[in-house]
């Protein structure tokens, strides 16, 4: 189960309570969870099973070409390695889920590719 996402927690307020953010969540179901620390040999700790409930899909916004739940530079880095011929790790749904607050899809310019369109759109939000 290596493929699955990870979040690591950091504690960048040094107030001893580590924290972390992941947006991943956005389709219907449940989420298990499992969280561990490791200290600085390398030794883990047990596992902490819990889990996250989502009662209803929450739609991705436009030009989330990874799926995470958000447009931003990874997605941007992710169609300019698809440009170059390097394989980058396209959202299953990419070409064909309805985008938050919109008719239209998720893929930039609705031609169920990533390409140029979506580079440059995600520069443009992340410009404003
Ligand atoms: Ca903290
Ligand atoms: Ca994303
Ligand atoms: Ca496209």
């Amino acid at each position: 189960m290596t493929n699955l996402p990870t979040a690591e927690f950091s504690d960048t307020d040094n107030d001893g309570t580590y924290e972390t953010e992941y947006k991943g969540f956005t389709k219907k179901g449940t989420y298990q969870i499992t969280v561990y620390a490791k200290d600085a040999e390398d030794y883990y700790s047990l596992p902490v099973q819990t889990a996250v409930i989502r009662t209803e899909d929450v739609a991705n916004p436009r030009g989330d070409i990874n799926g995470n739940g958000e447009a931003d530079l990874p997605d941007a880095v992710t169609a300019l390695q698809v440009l170059a011929g390097i394989p980058g790790v396209i959202w299953y749904d990419y070409a064909s889920a309805g985008s938050a607050g919109g008719s239209a899809g998720v893929d930039v310019n609705g031609d169920g590719k990533v390409g140029f369109e979506e580079v440059f759109y995600i520069f443009d939000i992340l410009g404003k």
